[in-house]
């Protein structure tokens, strides 16, 4: 070990360790902005957490950058000197100077890590803010899910080094020199003819507000407000679990219930659950597997995740024939909320406008796909973002602690099982499609319904089931984020992999740490394990396990659908892509 003081306390690092790690590990706080640790990234280009360091045989103390510098033996560090803190403030202000000053007006207000730090250092004036340069620089509305706003940029590269090392998509690259440096697309100059496929994880790792989603919150509240229509919500299985911490509620507290009254406070129709269409999706999904397996169609992907379909399409279009064509359950809820609905309410199906609450940026983008829109009538209307949702009831005065929960109070398309509130974790879709199957195969239910072995954080994990009948044995594997989804299909690809099915999810935990879900400072995906935990909590508390059994999904399928793959479930539920 190496000895050293930082701020004059003794403390021991390891060799080749930076002064941050190593301050950080004695609880001692130095100011970063562009670092990020969780994903292994010290650019050391915003330069805040510059240190005093006097060595050994040295006389005068030098200022250096903390992430990068590692320590040595005998070394003195001063965090908190004038000058090291002269040299902080004097950094953020440079940062500030082509940073775009309209706090107010930007959808990190109050949540932006270069505020924290501006308040860290104590900033009182801002000298060199250059407005006209500033304005000079890209906003890109061209996608429907995501905006790139440069004139918020502080040129951290977590965007560009998520997207390239851990996602593996590399759609973001650094252009330009100096003040006009800016993140731009790859080879593209907009988002459609870019090769991102809007997973949003990007966003989950921007400090500021440069990166974000397309904000809808107005017209929510358009529709919402509006007397003629008929406003419906779903939310999806992970918002539930990934949405009180906004509110200051413990990690993964389940809020099912104070969203229900929420939704109903501000004035939405009917609160409906994408749960129940989880379980629709699995009868179609699994319905459709058997067939394929008797086919000798193998493998077959999950197509639910739209970013995945996103990566498939844009990155592997060879595959796209091995995609499920039921469609994802937001499309699911929403077609029914659009055909079987009016039925129930009495009311014309043109009154009703759709808004789903999803975890998930691409999920805008789902939305929007030519496939899902009829006679320029989309089966979803709007989706908003767990953020955007946190935004929306904010703006109606709403504090999510104080809410009473509620229930659902329609009989239909609400109930769900065990197996659709897994969809929300990696390994979940396949989950609940295996109780399913093994039902349809052998006509009674799976001893053990919990199948551990398909649970974990491994990027890939495979397992055999044994779905008993004529089937047999089969190979399943779960994919999660987007590198080890590349590796996966490519290994498929090659011939070297050998499954029968297979889940993709493009966020590394699945939806549970979604890219629209709430943004965490200075960390990614801090909160998937507590998330997760409740999940799995929701299915052993749920009275019914398999979708199945769901008794509003059976109504459905008695009274509107007839039966899995039937000719009008087809027509509805499933769909195609495109290459
Ligand atoms: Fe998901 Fe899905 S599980 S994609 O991860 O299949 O977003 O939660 O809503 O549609 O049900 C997201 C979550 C979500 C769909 C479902
Ligand atoms: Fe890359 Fe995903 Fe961001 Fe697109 S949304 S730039 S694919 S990280």
């Amino acid at each position: 070990t190496v000895s050293l003081t930082i701020n004059g306390t003794a403390c021991t690092a390891f060799p080749n360790e930076t002064i941050l790690s190593c301050a950080r590990r004695h609880d001692l706080y130095i100011p970063t902005l562009c670092e990020l640790d969780d994903i292994d990234h010290t650019p050391g280009t915003c330069r805040v957490c510059v240190v005093e360091i006097l060595q050994a045989g040295k006389e005068a103390p030098q200022i250096v950058t903390s992430c990068n510098t590692p320590v040595r033996e005998g070394m003195e560090v001063q965090t908190r000197s004038k000058r090291a803190r002269d040299m902080q403030r004097l950094q953020v202000e440079l940062l500030m100077a082509d940073h775009l000053q309209d706090c107010a007006t930007c959808i990190r207000h109050g949540n932006c890590e270069l505020q924290d730090l501006a308040q860290f250092v104590g900033l009182t004036e801002n000298r060199f803010f250059d407005r006209a340069r500033t304005e000079a620089r890209p906003i890109d509305l061209s996608s429907p899910a995501m905006v790139r706003d440069m004139t918020r940029c502080v040129r951290c590269q977590r965007c560009v080094a998520i997207c390239r090392h851990h996602q593996q998509v590399d759609a973001l690259v650094m252009e330009g020199t100096g003040l006009d440096r800016v993140v731009a697309l790859r080879d593209a100059d907009d988002y459609p003819n870019s090769v991102c496929v809007s997973c949003g994880q990007c966003v989950l790792v921007c400090p500021t507000g440069a990166l974000g989603e397309r904000d809808e919150t107005d017209r929510a509240l358009d529709y919402i407000c509006d007397p003629d229509l008929v406003t419906v919500v779903q939310f999806a299985p992970a918002v539930r679990v990934a949405f009180g911490e906004e509110f200051g509620m413990p990690p993964g507290t389940n809020v099912e219930g104070q969203i229900i009254a929420a939704c109903r406070k501000i004035g939405v129709d009917v609160v409906l659950d994408t749960n129940f269409a989880a379980d629709v999706v699995i009868m179609e999904e699994g319905t459709e597997l058997l067939k394929r397996l008797k086919e000798g169609r193998r493998p077959t992907f999950t197509s639910c995740c739209p970013a995945w379909i996103n990566f498939a399409e844009i990155h592997y279009p060879e595959i796209l024939s091995m995609l499920s064509s039921t469609k994802s359950p937001q499309q699911v809820l929403s077609t029914i909320a659009k055909t079987y609905l009016p039925e129930k309410l009495g009311v014309d199906p043109s009154r009703i406008r759709v808004i789903s609450v999803m975890p998930c940026v691409a999920k805008k983008d789902e939305a929007v796909r030519p496939q899902f829109v009829h006679d320029g009538q989309p089966e979803t209307d709007l989706v908003l973002t767990t953020r955007e949702f946190a935004r929306l009831l904010r703006r109606e005065g709403i504090d999510l602690k104080d809410m009473e929960p509620s229930t659902f109070d329609v009989p239909y398309m609400s109930a769900y099982s065990g197996a659709g509130a897994i969809f929300g974790t990696t390994g979940g879709v396949m989950e609940a499609a295996v109780r399913t199957i093994y039902a349809v195969v052998n006509g009674r239910e799976l001893d053990r319904i919990e199948l551990t072995q398909l649970r974990g954080f491994d990027g890939i994990r495979e397992a055999s089931v044994d779905l008993g009948g004529p089937v047999g044995k089969v190979k399943v594997a779960m994919v999660h984020g987007l590198g080890d989804t590349r590796a996966l299909v490519e290994s498929v690809l090659s011939g070297q992999a050998d499954y029968d099915f297979i889940e993709v999810m493009a966020c590394p935990g699945g939806c549970v740490d979604g890219g629209g879900s709430l943004r965490s400072k200075k960390a990614y995906l801090p909160l998937a394990l507590k998330r997760r935990e409740t999940i799995y909590d929701v299915d052993r508390q749920a009275k019914v396990r398999q979708s199945h059994n769901n008794p509003q999904v059976q109504a459905l399928y008695r009274e509107f659908l007839e039966a899995p793959n039937s000719e009008i479930a087809h027509r509805l539920l499933h769909t195609h892509y495109q290459d």
